[in-house]
């Protein structure tokens, strides 16, 4: 392959001497608050894109201002534990160097926003001080590798999360430019996903210089809880037990990954297939196969079809399986039969299985800010400050307070209370499950809003849900800056995608359970008018509907075109032609 045609990124990361680059020079450079497009490039593996308000952005220029230029720092966080020390440390340094807000993501991890040049370094140092790392949350290498974060004490909980740690250590980069650049070459002895050091003369033995063609993401699951929509990840990882925990091996499935463009019909969501069985002893032979498979065939000219999921699409899964089978040395199983997929509610009160319980809380969008009338963030501090207990990031934004006593359980929820936090109880399942991305102002791809405007869709959707007496179902709805899907809208009951700065594409037709892909229905939707399209299908929901059938499951099998031609007919509108 000749250089020429490589993507720009490939160029930057083979110069960068494992990631190095020039980035400690720039982020040292007061005159400017910009770094180059290298560095640009260089610092998403280091955890932190650059970017710009972009709410001030065209007034300023309107004043010939330059932007407000500012970084987001996005921590790695495996299964999204942290401990309560940690937590309220965080919450210092969003004050100290952010905007005064965490986001969780849809990731299980934490992200900081509105960060100025001169902060980044003691924001960095400081998190690693803290025993965490913000090494590979973004850019061309395994991301923060996601499972079940309940912190329920049986066996294959506990089995979840030592196999996600495991590879967390074993799949983070080796490379020591992180720690020469944010930390003066000193290396935080005690973090517990620091890989063992490279021994041979190639600091990245499993990703080489150039790292992987694109992002890659893995999470370790089992298909019974498919809490963490596993199947959306390039590996996803699910476990097999027998009905007494017993752990019986894996299934790899391969592929998963959902950005696509609008009206791009090469770009596309897909869901990870099934490619094989992997016992127990096999975990890291064959999970190293796939990185080795994704790097050395992954694209590395055009970034938009650099993602492992084109390959399965485009060779097949009995490809993807001989490949892999060459990369292991020796032939591997079929997939093997497994449990149902199930998503688990794990919001509310939880028993852990040890005499404690736990809370998880919907935490709207992930954002943890104090608003007027709920102070997340305050309500938060106070709980963990008084009780001092570890707590849990979730992939769909929420927060898991872990180890509570029975006699503690009324006390917490009378603080949280005490901050306006609404519970699980004080929601319906539609606002509990909603999922809404970042988006404006800080995202860089954002094409419409979505965490900003989800408070006022969610209360139009609930009004026409109460219409029609279906407010108490379980519904998946997720709503999208962009076509990116990283609130995961196309696995959802109902994905809302914006296309415009206005309008939203809609889709319908995916399951709760994480399984299926929905649909385009129409393509730009008013953003006043989705309660609006929403209303003639549920009304079709509630009267055709079989006994307890899910919306997505009904719109499937009703026929997506029919339930469009209703909207159609109910609302002579442009958009819905
Ligand atoms: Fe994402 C890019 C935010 C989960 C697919 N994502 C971005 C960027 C960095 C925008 C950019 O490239 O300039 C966003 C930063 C916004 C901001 O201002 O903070 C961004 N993605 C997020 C988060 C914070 C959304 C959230 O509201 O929680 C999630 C952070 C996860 C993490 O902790 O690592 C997030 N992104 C996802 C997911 C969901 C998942 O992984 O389960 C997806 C879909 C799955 C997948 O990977 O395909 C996802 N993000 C993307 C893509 C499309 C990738 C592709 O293959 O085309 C982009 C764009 C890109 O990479 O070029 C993107
Ligand atoms: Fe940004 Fe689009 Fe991702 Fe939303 S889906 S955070 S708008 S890249």
């Amino acid at each position: 392959m000749s250089d020429i045609k490589l993507s720009k990124q490939e160029t930057t990361k083979r110069e960068s001497c494992y990631l190095k680059g020039g980035i400690a020079g720039e982020m040292a450079d007061l005159s400017t608050p910009k770094v180059s497009d290298a560095a640009y490039e260089l610092l998403k593996f280091h955890g932190s894109y650059f970017g710009y308000d972009r709410d001030s952005a065209t007034e300023r220029k309107q004043r010939g201002l330059d932007k407000e230029y500012e970084f987001m720092v996005r921590m790695k966080c495996p299964g999204g534990r942290l401990t309560a020390a940690q937590y309220i440390a965080l919450d210092c340094l969003s004050d100290k160097y952010a905007n005064g807000s965490m986001r969780i993501t849809t990731r299980e991890t934490l992200q900081f926003h509105c960060i100025k040049k001169v902060d980044m370094k003691p924001l960095i140092r400081d998190i690693n001080l803290l025993l965490l790392s913000t090494l590979g949350g973004c850019g061309d290498i395994t991301r923060n590798i996601i499972t079940c974060p309940a912190p329920i004490k049986d066996g294959e909980h506990a089995k979840l999360e030592a196999d996600a740690f495991l590879l967390a250590k074993h799949c983070a980069p080796k490379t020591t430019s992180y720690y020469e650049v944010w930390l003066d070459g000193e290396v935080v002895a005690d973090y517990p996903f620091r890989p063992e050091p490279a021994t041979g003369v190639n600091p990245e033995p499993l990703y080489g210089e150039t790292y992987m063609p694109r992002k890659f993401k893995i999470a370790v699951g089992a298909p019974d809880d498919n809490c963490m929509d596993a199947l959306c990840n390039d590996l996803a990882i699910l476990s097999l037990f027998e009905n007494h925990g017993k752990h019986l091996g894996y299934n790899f499935a391969l592929g998963g990954g959902l950005g696509m463009n609008h009206n791009q019909p090469k770009t596309y969501p897909y869901l990870a297939k099934p490619v094989m069985y992997v016992s127990p002893d096999m975990l890291i032979p064959a999970t190293e196969a796939v990185i080795k498979l994704q790097r050395d065939h992954g694209d590395r000219i055009e970034r938009k079809h650099a993602r492992l999921k084109y390959i399965v699409a485009e060779k097949g899964v009995q490809w993807i399986k001989e490949t892999l089978e060459r990369y292991i040395g020796r032939a591997m199983e079929d997939p093997r039969p497994q449990a149902a997929y199930a998503v688990v509610d794990h919001t509310g009160w939880n028993d852990q299985l040890d005499d404690k319980w736990f809370l998880g809380v919907p935490i709207p969008s992930g954002r943890i800010v104090d608003r007027d009338h709920e102070a997340i963030r305050s309500g938060l501090r106070e709980v963990i400050l008084e009780y001092g207990m570890d707590l849990r990031l979730t992939a769909d934004q929420n927060i898991l307070l872990c180890d509570i006593e029975t006699s503690e359980k009324g006390a917490v929820e009378q603080i949280l209370h005490k901050y306006g936090i609404t519970l699980k109880e004080d929601m319906t399942p539609m606002e509990k499950n909603f999922i809404a991305c970042v988006a404006l102002p800080t995202c860089g791809k954002a094409l419409a809003e979505a965490e900003r405007i989800a408070h006022p869709l969610i209360g139009e959707i609930d009004a026409v849900m109460r219409r029609h007496g279906v407010q108490d179902e379980n519904i998946a709805i997720r709503l999208a800056g962009c076509p990116n899907g990283c609130p995961r809208p196309y696995v959802g009951d109902i994905g809302i995608v914006g296309r415009t700065p206005e309008t939203y594409a809609l889709y319908i037709g995916g399951d709760f359970e994480g399984t299926r892909l929905n649909e385009k229905i129409f393509d730009k939707v008013p953003f006043s008018a989705i309660a609006d399209a929403l209303d003639p299908m549920f009304a079709l929901w509630k009267e055709k509907r079989n006994a307890g059938e899910a919306f997505g499951n009904f719109c499937q099998r009703y026929g997506i075109a029919a339930v469009k031609q209703a909207v159609m007919d109910a609302l002579e509108m442009d958009w819905a032609k």
